[in-house]
């Protein structure tokens, strides 16, 4: 099977440096070529916790040069998701398959609008994987990944069954999913509280868990999350409030990815997070207030870096 990553971030390079050292064919895939050309002189440099420092040669490349695949992964930043689609024409081959491994909502939708739904997969990693420089990532956390085929997809469950077993070979857990749409949504009920506190107070997960009002507004804002998600028809597991406790615990010296966002002048991914619950809660007539106050105060947070004193 022929694979894609696209997108070099921190998933991106890890997924395709464990897969290259599993012997697949895979490459990682840029749009921008003066990055290609930087990668592929240094390589994917991966770090452990535990201090394992390893190069890995995986090929690189522009999406004309490496398509077609069976398989192609969208692991860019959810803001990029419509760019980064245009490149899946090329990339995917007739019968071919993409799945998103991105964090928040609306990225299967952007990716439809270029390639169809009946195709599409989508999967959620619980993987801690911090990027430290271009091509230079911390592999600080094994967790599972989801995947599934969403609404509107016709990817058979023994194509899911295949994708799954790729993932097991380059060491990952990796769980097929009927209900992925439900696990989506798990997902973002955890970012949507821990992602725009974190970024905002400047703090590590596990802070919020020793800041009274911080970890008030954080469970509020998963709540209301939880609660459109169940207006919308989708069967959630468990409380919110507990699940959040679990995760600031299990994470608590991660710095989450939209607090890294802030700290390196990045945009952020509060559209695809806090946003959404707000929109979709606002079309199905349950008030978000939680949810469109942090929105704001993310999107008045990135546009302030040039006004910041000290
Ligand atoms: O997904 C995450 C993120 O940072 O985006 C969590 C689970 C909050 C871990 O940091």
């Amino acid at each position: 099977m022929k694979l894609a990553v696209l997108g070099p971030g921190a998933l991106g390079c890890l997924l395709a440096a464990l897969f290259r050292e599993a012997g697949a064919d895979v490459s990682l895939v840029d749009y921008r070529p003066d990055r290609v050309a930087r990668l592929r002189l240094r390589g994917i440099q991966v770090h452990t916790l535990e201090g394992v420092h390893q190069v890995v040669e995986v090929p690189i490349g522009l999406a004309p040069e490496v398509g077609p695949c069976d398989l192609t992964i969208v692991a860019v930043k959810a803001y990029q998701t419509e760019t980064a689609a245009r490149a899946l024409p090329d990339l995917m081959s007739q019968g071919g398959a993409a799945l998103t491994l991105q964090n928040g909502l609306g990225n299967l939708e952007a990716i439809a609008r270029t390639v169809g739904t009946h195709r599409l997969l989508a999967g959620v990693g619980l993987l801690g994987v911090t990027r430290q420089d271009e091509g230079r990532i911390i592999y600080a956390g094994r967790g599972v990944i989801y995947i599934g085929a969403p609404a509107g997809s016709q990817v058979s469950a023994i194509e899911v069954a295949a994708v799954a077993d790729l993932f097991r070979g380059a060491g990952l857990e990796c769980q097929p999913r009927e209900d992925i749409e439900a696990v989506l949504w798990e997902k973002l009920v955890i970012n949507v509280g821990i992602n725009p506190l974190t970024a905002l107070l400047r703090v590590p997960n596990g802070a919020l868990l020793k800041l009274p009002e911080a970890w008030e507004v954080a469970v509020a804002a998963a709540e209301e999350a939880q609660a459109v998600a169940q207006a919308a028809g989708l069967t959630l597991s468990g409380d919110p409030a507990a699940r959040l406790r679990q995760v600031c615990a299990d994470t608590a010296a991660n710095h989450s990815s939209m607090l890294q966002d802030i700290l390196a002048g990045r945009p952020t991914e509060i559209e695809a997070m806090n946003a959404q619950v707000a929109t979709r809660g606002r079309a199905l007539g349950l008030p978000t207030p939680v949810n469109e106050l942090l929105t704001l105060l993310l999107r008045a947070a990135a546009q302030s870096a040039p006004f910041t004193v000290g």
